[in-house]
C-alpha cells in the first residue's frame, strides 16, 4: 500500500477494520537472524579454522561461523550475535587474537 506523504487514508468503515485487524495480529514473533564479521589474527591453516570455528560455536545464539583463513576473517550468524567480550575469550581459548 502506497500513498502520497500527508494524505490522509479515506475514513471508511471497511478500512477501519482492515487496519484494526492488523493491529490485532501485530503480536507474530519475527526472528531477526544477523551476521556480524570480526578479524581474526593468526590463523594459517584449517586447523586454526577448525579450531576458531567450534570455540565460537559454543556461544549462546551462534547459529552459523564461517571462517575466512585467508583473509582472516570470520563471519557469525546468530540470534542474538555474541559481542565483543565472549567472542574475545572464544578466540583466546582457540589460541588466536581477536583483532575487532
Ligand atoms: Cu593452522
Amino acid at each position: 500500500m502506497s500513498a502520497p506523504a500527508g494524505a490522509a487514508w479515506p475514513d471508511t468503515p471497511y478500512l477501519s477494520a482492515i487496519l484494526s485487524s492488523r493491529r490485532a495480529s501485530s503480536a507474530v514473533t519475527i526472528t531477526i537472524v544477523s551476521t556480524r564479521s570480526i578479524a581474526v589474527t593468526g590463523m594459517t591453516c584449517d586447523h586454526c579454522a577448525s579450531a576458531v570455528r567450534a570455540e565460537i560455536s559454543k556461544l549462546p545464539g551462534v547459529t552459523d561461523v564461517d571462517v575466512d583463513v585467508a583473509a582472516g576473517t570470520v563471519r557469525i550468524t546468530g540470534d542474538p550475535l555474541p559481542g565483543d567480550a565472549p567472542l574475545r575469550a572464544a578466540i583466546d581459548e582457540a589460541g588466536y587474537e581477536f583483532a575487532g
